[in-house]
């Protein structure tokens, strides 16, 4: 049997610290998988699902988007995906009974810990406007409302479609097309708050948004360099590449403003001598200043042109644009400004330098460290130039790899969630259905909070994720949310965003990956694609967790009958009925899905094409890689300030807590902790077991408060501080955005710590 749910709320928060770990996986995580498994699904529903992750004829983890290699464990999952797999497929049961005892107001006072552990919501589910607390409401009503206030906008750009990346390709699909059709490009998603400084940096270099290696070409790689990523903790299966890399005589490198416990040692799980003794990882740790990397990477290129035959001339000449100009401003790179940018000693860039000239198959791993910053877009440009001068773009063992987050976000942009949709994709779109999409662009994330908080929006549908939760700046964001007329959450569990709600609010419960998906032409099996461009299907293979349950792509279908009505001429009801159908138009439609179905029915899928990669020829307007020269910038953080970043603890995905431990960073039973260096913390006469508010400054003069942390000395880069995410989203103002981008910079806000009297 499955345990209850906590009760009380608000769930203490009582951190208690230890020093940090230095290795990751190994017997613990065993231990505490099995832990979290049972206390949400119960000991055989435990053996049953977690046996089907992953596998050829399973369900795709709802947690990271890390590719599974072509021979599979019996046991291909995580510790951290088998939690994410127990958070869906639990026992437990949020009811209509359980709204009509919890109204808005009591619900808008509860942690997103004790919310989100209540369990699988049951029923649609509407409130009214004045309305105290939802009730339960038919599917066909629920569809009438958001066709009333859909089609009562004065413009279809008053409506704004959020998707989180868990969708699968064909409920994207759709949903995008809906969206269009309805005739908008408001299309915001996570990556607009995760890895589209990635994707516009890269479209813009390489002329393609998405990495370039496959996990063979990291098996084969000499270096191995991740910048801003805690693989130990949110990509865990990544860690058995690396070793697998490590093995094979790969070096590693990792560059990050803390010791990460992932980095340092890992201790497989899978085989026997890992679990004893593991493997370590990180040949050189370079404890960067968070923000100072594009500094550290201008100063290896300016390197690199000074050594010797380090250049790849041909590939340069060959395939390069822009080389003149870059090599100039790298060549002014400057030792002294680097240090202080970095906080770096001389010696460890030197060692750093050694290893990339001995190295002739580089690749760079990066995820949110390198994303969330003002300079975030420059930054990657710098890593494209890096790779670029030693020809590591467009060869076996080499290349760019930014990690992916949600299961499904770099599935969902190429299915054309996209608020910047390409003209050539609208075309195909527009001859597949005959409709006439709107060309202009749509609002992205923080566009779409600007837009209700202005009245420039009114109705908000998301599909899945947590909207307020995951967004920048609570305080305005949550009021934008209420300003608006309807707000409509898709989703399996419940979150904030369904307690801070519109004028009228819907909830809409939806099958997840582990839920048995039928319609009428049958069982159906959706499908995803990888961090690495891979496509495959995912089958639930659970009973749904209640009857009145619709999937993704049945809501869009029905939502769209009920809003275009007869003035569509998609085949909505075709849709619904069999996937296989949309499939077939996104083979019309969207380049290197040819042939979709019959493709999709091979085991293990099939790989999307990458023209660099697989033809080193680069899309771009040139046909060339182009190399970039932005002037160099990092944070300057005024006299006696922090640069705060926001990240995830062990237990949690994204805004989903599952527990209140960060195990490998040795913080057990709260959340609301503040590492700081003990120098720092010296200064400020910040005892280890203080509590200090955390206040966010602005360049505006405004500020921001997260007030009750615990202060844990900890040796992070100093100048530096790290609290979790999403309690600190406070702090961090929205027009806090990275250039070109516009991702929240939420990994460099500048904080000033406040001692307060314990809470
Ligand atoms: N279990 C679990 N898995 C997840 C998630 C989860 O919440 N839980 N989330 C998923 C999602 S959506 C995403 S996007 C990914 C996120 O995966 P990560 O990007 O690994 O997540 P964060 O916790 O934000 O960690 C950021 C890392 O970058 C480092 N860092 C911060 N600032 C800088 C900097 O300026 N320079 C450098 N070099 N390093 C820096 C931090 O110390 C930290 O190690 O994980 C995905 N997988
Ligand atoms: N300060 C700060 N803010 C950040 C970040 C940070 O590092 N620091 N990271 C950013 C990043 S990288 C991301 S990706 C965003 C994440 O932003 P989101 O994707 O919006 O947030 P999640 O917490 O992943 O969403 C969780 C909710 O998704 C719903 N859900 C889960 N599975 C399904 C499903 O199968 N279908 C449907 N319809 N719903 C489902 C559940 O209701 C659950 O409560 O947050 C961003 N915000
Ligand atoms: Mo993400």
């Amino acid at each position: 049997m499955a345990s209850k749910p906590p009760t009380g709320d608000p769930v203490q928060d009582a951190p208690q610290v230890a020093p940090p770990q230095h290795a990751a996986a190994g017997l613990p995580a065993i231990g505490h998988t099995l832990k979290i498994s049972q206390q949400q699904m119960g000991v055989a529903r435990t053996a049953r699902t977690l046996l089907k992750v992953n596998q050829k004829d399973g369900f795709d983890c709802p947690g990271c988007a890390w590719p599974e290699g072509d021979k599979r464990h019996i046991a291909e999952f995580c510790e951290n995906g088998a939690k994410a797999v127990a958070e869906e497929a639990t026992l437990r049961r949020v009811t209509p009974d359980f709204f009509a005892a919890h109204p808005l107001a009591d619900l808008a006072t509860r942690s997103g810990y004790w919310l989100g552990q209540q369990g699988r919501i049951t029923h649609p589910m509407y409130a009214a406007q004045g309305a105290d607390r939802y009730e339960p409401v038919s599917w066909e009503r629920a569809f009438e409302i958001i066709a009333e206030e859909l089609t009562a906008l004065d413009s279809p750009d008053e409506a704004v479609f959020y998707t989180s990346g868990r969708t699968s390709n064909e409920a994207a699909f759709l949903l995008q097309l809906f969206a269009r059709e309805f005739g908008t490009n408001n299309l915001p998603d996570c990556s607009n708050m995760c890895h589209e400084s990635s994707g516009s940096a890269l479209t813009e270099t390489i002329g393609i948004g998405k990495g370039s290696v496959s996990l063979e070409d990291l098996h084969r790689a000499d270096l191995i360099i991740v910048a801003g990523q805690n693989p130990g903790t949110n990509h865990p299966r990544m860690l058995s590449a690396l070793e697998k890399a490590k093995a094979a005589g790969a070096k590693i490198i990792s560059v990050n403003p803390l010791p990460e416990a992932g980095l340092e040692r890992f201790k497989n799980p899978q085989t026997p001598l890992g679990m004893l003794k593991g493997a370590a990882l990180t040949d050189l740790f370079l404890q960067i200043r968070i923000g100072g990397d594009q500094a550290l990477f201008r100063l290896l290129n300016k390197l690199i042109l000074d050594s010797d035959g380090a250049v790849d001339e041909r590939f340069v000449r060959d395939h390069t644009h822009g080389y003149e100009e870059f090599a100039a401003a790298a060549r002014a790179a400057d030792w002294e400004e680097t240090l202080a940018a970095t906080g770096l000693e001389r010696g460890e860039i030197e060692r750093a330098l050694r290893m990339v000239l001995d190295s002739r198959r580089t690749i760079v791993c990066w995820a949110m460290g390198l994303t969330q910053h003002k300079h975030s877009v420059p930054t990657i440009r710098e890593v494209v130039n890096f790779l670029l001068l030693r020809g590591n773009i467009g060869r076996p063992g080499a290349g760019v790899c930014p990690v992916r987050g949600h299961s499904n976000v770099q599935g969902d942009r190429t299915m054309g969630i996209f608020e910047r949709p390409s003209a050539a994709f609208l075309d195909a779109l527009d001859r597949e259905f005959g409709i006439t999409s709107p060309r202009h662009h749509g609002f992205d994330v923080v566009r779409a909070i600007q837009a209700l908080r202005d009245g420039k929006a009114k109705v908000f549908f998301a599909m899945g994720g947590n909207f307020v939760g995951a967004t920048p700046d609570t305080g305005v964001t949550e009021a934008a949310m209420r300003k608006a007329r309807l707000t409509v959450h898709v989703s399996t569990k419940l979150n904030r965003s369904h307690a801070v709600t519109g004028r009228r609010a819907l909830i809409l419960p939806t099958l997840g990956r582990t839920d048995k998906d039928v319609q009428e032409a049958g069982k159906q099996f959706v499908t995803v694609e990888d961090s690495m461009g891979l496509v495959h299907a995912s089958r639930g293979n659970l009973p749904p967790a209640s009857p009145h349950l619709l999937s993704e792509p049945a809501i869009v279908a029905r939502m769209a009958r009920a809003v275009l009505g007869a003035a569509s001429a998609t085949p909505w009801e075709e849709f619904e009925r069999d996937y296989a159908t949309i499939r077939d138009s996104i083979a019309r439609v969207v380049p290197g899905f040819e042939d979709f179905n019959a493709r999709i029915a091979r085991p293990g899928g099939f790989a999307l094409p990458h023209a660099p990669r697989d033809e080193r020829r680069f899309p771009t307007p040139t046909g060339k890689a182009h190399f970039t020269a932005a002037p160099v910038e990092y944070p300057q953080v005024p006299e006696g300030r922090l640069l705060l970043q926001t990240l995830r603890s062990h237990d949690q995905y994204n805004t989903t807590i599952y527990g209140l431990d960060d195990r490998y960073r040795g913080i057990k039973g709260g959340r609301r902790v503040v590492l700081v260096h003990p120098d720092d913390a010296a200064v400020r006469g910040l005892a280890d077991g203080a509590y200090a508010d955390l206040v966010s400054e602005w360049t505006d003069g405004t500020e921001r408060r997260a007030a009750g942390f615990r202060v844990v000395h900890y040796p992070t880069a100093r100048g530096c501080a790290a609290a979790y995410y999403p309690e600190t989203n406070v702090l961090v103002p929205l027009e806090a955005t990275a250039d070109v981008s516009n991702t929240p910079a939420s990994k460099s806000v500048i904080v000033r710590l406040e001692q307060s009297p314990p809470t």
